[in-house]
């Protein structure tokens, strides 16, 4: 097997999935599928749950077999998982690190079992970039960019804001922080009053929105959010501290699930960029191009819109996550 690598394995997997004897294929798996390690972060918020959902799908309707592994949000799980499918000998892994750091090691071990490794929504920081295939990935420093014009445009260029981080050293919360502020340094009347992680997630936004209120209560203009969760929980907040929340306090978040659309339709959320999770048929299309021996581009980017409340109630039937 090795002397094919893995692109052997992938080949023998469809050729003995086409024509097999029914015997197990080369490459782990039952000779009618092909075996795909997906290592998933956790189930943090709702469009973490999408993007499983997406994956897990997509292998169903394509008759790929996944072995999949969720980390419960901590990385030494996923390199556990990594482990486990060289262990497996999968055809090919699917990887959506939870921080960018921490990879060189087990993608080199995995590089050199000849498993290409293509990376779902973050990407890594690692010393040699050959060690995975490519990154299926939205912009996030756009994505900042783009919440940062919103607020700018809505505010004429003067406002006092919280920022709610996501996960500390995660490639959306790193980018999507230096696209935001990369807009603001244009606009000296925009100010950061507080900004700290909340995770990605609602109870955790929910608790660091009440801190902010403490801490600077009606100073506070805006809320940037680096995601759905975390702005729903400062909703909850706002709305606690007996404030109106898109209105008393603007609010602008990434990700753009129902809910989101839900809350702006409320006038409760004033605009949110969307982040789409639906990757699953991406990832499957890109590890197909690999069997096809197409070379892959080192990233694949998912491009995102922005909807503001205007827009919501004429979308919201449209969201699919
Ligand atoms: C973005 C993804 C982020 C989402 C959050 O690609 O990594 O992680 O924006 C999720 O909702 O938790």
């Amino acid at each position: 097997m090795r002397a094919l690598g893995w692109m052997g394995a992938l080949l023998a997997l469809v050729v003995s999935c086409g024509g097999g004897d029914g015997g197990a294929a080369a490459g782990g798996g039952s000779a009618k599928t092909m075996v795909v390690g997906f290592a998933q972060l956790g189930a943090e918020s709702n469009w973490r749950t999408a993007e499983t959902r997406s994956v897990q799908d997509e292998a169903q309707r394509r008759g790929i077999e996944l072995k999949f592994s969720d980390a419960q949000g901590q990385q030494e799980n996923q390199i556990r998982a990594l482990k486990g499918f060289v262990g497996m000998n999968v055809g090919a892994i699917l990887l959506a690190p939870k921080t960018e750091t921490g990879w060189d090691n087990v993608l080199a071990d995995v590089k050199r079992k000849g498993i290409p490794v293509v990376l779902l929504d973050r990407g890594v920081k690692v010393a040699d970039e050959s060690i995975y295939t490519t990154l299926i990935a939205s912009d996030f420093v756009e994505e900042g960019r783009k919440a940062a014009q919103w607020l700018v445009d809505a505010t004429g260029g003067k406002c006092r804001l919280v920022e709610l981080q996501g996960t500390v050293g995660s490639a959306p919360a790193i980018d999507r922080q230096k696209g935001f502020l990369e807009v603001l340094a244009k606009h000296p009347g925009m100010e950061v009053l507080l900004s700290q992680t909340a995770e990605f997630g609602l109870a955790k936004g929910k608790e660091v929105m009440e801190a902010f209120l403490k801490a600077k209560g009606k100073e506070i203009q805006a809320v940037y959010a680096h995601n759905d969760d975390m702005a729903l929980g400062a909703i909850q907040a706002i709305e606690a501290a007996g404030l109106k929340p898109g209105v008393d306090i603007r609010i602008v978040s990434i990700d753009g699930g129902k809910p989101a659309f839900e809350a702006m339709v409320a006038g409760k959320l004033n605009c949110v960029v969307e982040c789409s999770p639906l990757l699953g048929p991406m990832a499957f299309d890109a590890l197909e191009r690999l069997q096809r021996g197409e070379t892959l581009p080192k990233r694949i980017v998912v491009d995102d819109r922005v909807f503001t409340a205007e827009q919501a109630a004429a979308e919201l039937p449209n969201r699919k996550y």
